[in-house]
């Protein structure tokens, strides 16, 4: 890999970075997954392994809001080029907090103008051949913003600027076809929407989906949706049903969908949202693809448009698999070949379901789908392995019966159940979702498709032991959840521990991984005040929702539904009310934090700050069980007081909710539950 001046005659590759996209950062200093570290880590391990010098250094420049405008609404462009500046220093905080995962501060529309600037010069460059390829370091992504909206980190949606631009401004290029691969381990949405009628723009993803749980929840990452008009057909989604994918369940995908695809597409141009939050190790995207796993997916489609291929970033938030994983592509541009490595396991059979429902939804689009898979595969296909429930003793015999009804899984050479504990142990279960049930992977059926899952060589990834052990500890422990907000309604409550979701949510939970409903459940009254606030939720829209002030007085009251749950089950409910995808090695409340909590009466749970209902209160107990309830801050309470954060009466939805709750449990009258909504809705705090 050393660099002589050959290389940089024969392929051309383009690579673009600029340490002023690291003006985007949290206007706080609040710690956020889409940081300047990103792009500098990326940067520094570019530098460390001499790829700058073996590459061409793009020039960055900010991106004309001519060219932005066709994709973006004038509104979102005046919006971005204005936030970052002085007017817009007391409105920032609000605006940001109304709109979904989004932040702002005065760097933000220099940083937004250059990436998307930046990937517009690296795709132009491509396109006329100056460049055989080129790599976009950049960042805040983009795949995730609307026409009209900054959403999910993305404030310019970086790579439809750039392919509409080659389409609209830049005909003389001959680009007429473009593919976007957006392996990005979320859905673009955005790219979808921009050019769902356009056969110009064939747009794949391969996401997440969890059913439509994943971000960015809902059904436009279905692969039902194929595109409208003219577009139709030329929109692909392979929506993953959980998280561990890994290289083998991408290749499958490349041989089986993308690829074929591409063939006949016969593109003039790639742009690839190359998020790398599939990457093993992220902590958003709970996947597992491997540096050689990227590498293997890019040099297959560098037989494509005369290998004219640009690669912009979009997520990854594990620094270490990021920049490994950007460098791996790097090398792959560079030498043409992908680099050393190899595979391990073979996919899921969720993998081979899904591969089969995109094809078939896209065969009469795509003739090259119609022909069947090997029958193997189809024959595998039909089955599916899910772990019911958790490991503990409650459902050990369900597991039990799952695998013996399941024929194609035969572990060792015996089937008694004390033998299930050690390949259990052994297995990879998903970590980026707490609520999905797990697929086993059948190594033994498992048919290969081809030879490229053929690699016998074993390689070890990090499995997710860790994570059974403090819940097999914790589903041993009860505690009573108390409940202020619409969790008093208990099909609401229920959302989060069985997954799903119930009239007025937009979204749906992903629930417990223990699904065990409730031991027992009872009403209280507590010396806390009730109030709303927040400006908008994904789950009821627009509007406040309940918190309970940590601090007690006398002269409060609220109503409390609790529920008797493990604690295991409570951190789960913790991790769904704090709105992450993040994976915890350990548990975020132990049984020494009760002990803790005992004596403290409330605890900030350091790892999800960033989270509204971070604060664990204890509220007393009942039947020698502690109560326990979630809110948020002191420090939140006062800029909700201040003014800084945004008190404001919660949404119809959300009401409702909470007086299906009230009257349900309460002796009050609807009347009075009303009076004692709107009474805390308008109180000052
Ligand atoms: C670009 C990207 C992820 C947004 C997740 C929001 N966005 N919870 O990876
Ligand atoms: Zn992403």
């Amino acid at each position: 890999m050393n660099s002589s001046p050959e290389d940089r005659r024969s392929v051309r590759v383009g690579l673009a970075y600029d340490e002023r996209m690291c003006l985007h950062a949290t206007p706080d200093g609040e710690s956020h997954p889409e940081n300047p570290e990103r792009i500098r880590a990326i940067w520094r391990k570019l530098e460390a392994e001499g790829i700058p010098d073996r590459c061409i250094l793009l020039k960055i420049k900010e991106a004309e809001d001519a060219i932005i405008a066709s994709v973006h609404t004038r509104n979102h462009i005046k919006l971005i080029r204005n936030i970052s500046s002085k007017e817009f220093d007391s409105r920032r905080l609000r605006i940001a907090s109304k709109l979904n995962s989004i932040y702002f501060n005065e760097g933000s529309s220099k940083a937004a103008y250059l990436a998307a600037g930046t990937v517009i010069e690296a795709t132009e460059n491509v396109a006329n051949g100056n460049l055989d390829s080129a790599i976009a370091v950049v960042r805040p992504p983009g795949h995730h913003a609307e026409a009209n909206e900054a959403m999910g980190f993305c404030l310019f949606n970086n790579v439809a600027i750039a392919a509409s631009y080659l389409l609209n401004e830049r005909a003389e290029l001959g680009i007429r076809r473009i593919l976007i691969v957006d392996w990005d381990v979320h859905h673009g949405n955005g790219t979808q929407n921009m050019f769902y009628s356009d056969p110009r723009v064939l747009y794949f993803s391969v996401h997440r989906f969890d059913f439509g749980s994943f971000y960015p929840a809902g059904s436009d990452g279905s692969h039902c949706m194929i595109g409208e008009d003219q577009g139709v057909g030329y929109n692909i989604n392979v929506p993953w049903e959980h998280g561990q994918c890994g290289d083998a369940d991408y290749l499958a995908v490349w041989d089986h969908i993308l690829i074929p695809v591409a063939e006949a597409y016969n593109p003039d141009i790639i742009l690839i949202s190359a998020g790398f939050d599939a990457a093993m190790g992220d902590p958003l995207g709970g996947c597992c693809v491997t540096p050689y796993g990227y590498s293997v997916m890019l040099k297959r489609l560098m037989k494509f448009s005369d290998g004219k291929i640009v690669l912009a970033l979009e997520g990854g938030y594990n620094l270490n698999s990021l920049a490994n994983s950007v460098f791996a592509c790097a090398i792959t541009l560079l030498e043409g070949s992908p680099i050393v490595g190899n595979f391990e396991g073979r996919p899921f059979e969720s993998t081979w379901r899904v591969i089969n429902e995109v094809r078939n939804e896209l065969k009469t689009y795509w003739p090259v789908f119609s022909i069947d898979l090997p029958e193997e595969i189809l024959i595998a296909n039909v089955k599916r392995y899910p772990i019911q429930a958790g490991i503990n003793s409650s459902s050990d015999s369900d597991v039990e019966k799952d695998l013996e009804n399941s024929n194609a899984i035969n572990f060792s050479s015996n089937n008694d159940v004390g033998d299930l504990i050690l390949p259990l142990s052994k297995l990879k279960v998903d970590d980026g979702d707490f609520g999905e049930l797990s697929p086993l992977r059948s190594q033994q059926n498992q048919p290969a498709p081809s030879e490229a899952y053929e690699n016998p060589k074993e390689v070890t990834t990090e499995t997710c032991n860790d994570l059974f052990h403090w819940r097999s500890s914790l589903s041993k422990v009860d505690v009573w959840y108390g409940s202020y907000g619409s969790n008093m309604w208990k099909p609401r409550f229920l959302c989060y521990i069985e997954g799903g979701k119930v009239e007025g949510m937009r979204k749906p939970c992903r629930g417990a991984m223990d699904k065990t409903p409730p031991k027992d459940i009872s009403w209280k009254s507590v010396p806390h005040r009730l109030f709303f606030a927040r400006s908008y939720t994904d789950t009821w829209g627009h509007g406040g929702v309940a918190f309970l002030n940590p601090q007690s007085s006398i002269n409060d009251k609220s109503y409390m539904r609790i529920y008797r749950i493990t604690l295991e089950q409570f951190n789960d409910l913790l991790i769904q009310e704090n709105v992450t995808t993040e994976h915890f090695e350990s548990p975020l409340v132990d049984s020494r934090d009760i002990e803790f909590l005992v004596k403290s009466s409330f605890m900030s749970v350091e790892s999800i700050k960033g989270g509204w209902y971070s604060n664990i209160l204890y509220l007393g107990e009942q039947d020698g069980i502690p109560i326990l309830t979630m809110t948020c801050s002191v420090s939140d309470v006062e800029k909700f007081k201040s003014g800084e954060l945004p008190v404001c009466a919660p949404p119809k939805a959300y009401e409702n909710t909470l007086l299906k709750g009230l009257l349900e449990g309460t002796e009050l009258s609807s009347e009075e539950a009303i009076g004692y909504l709107k009474d805390a809705a308008a109180r000052n705090l």
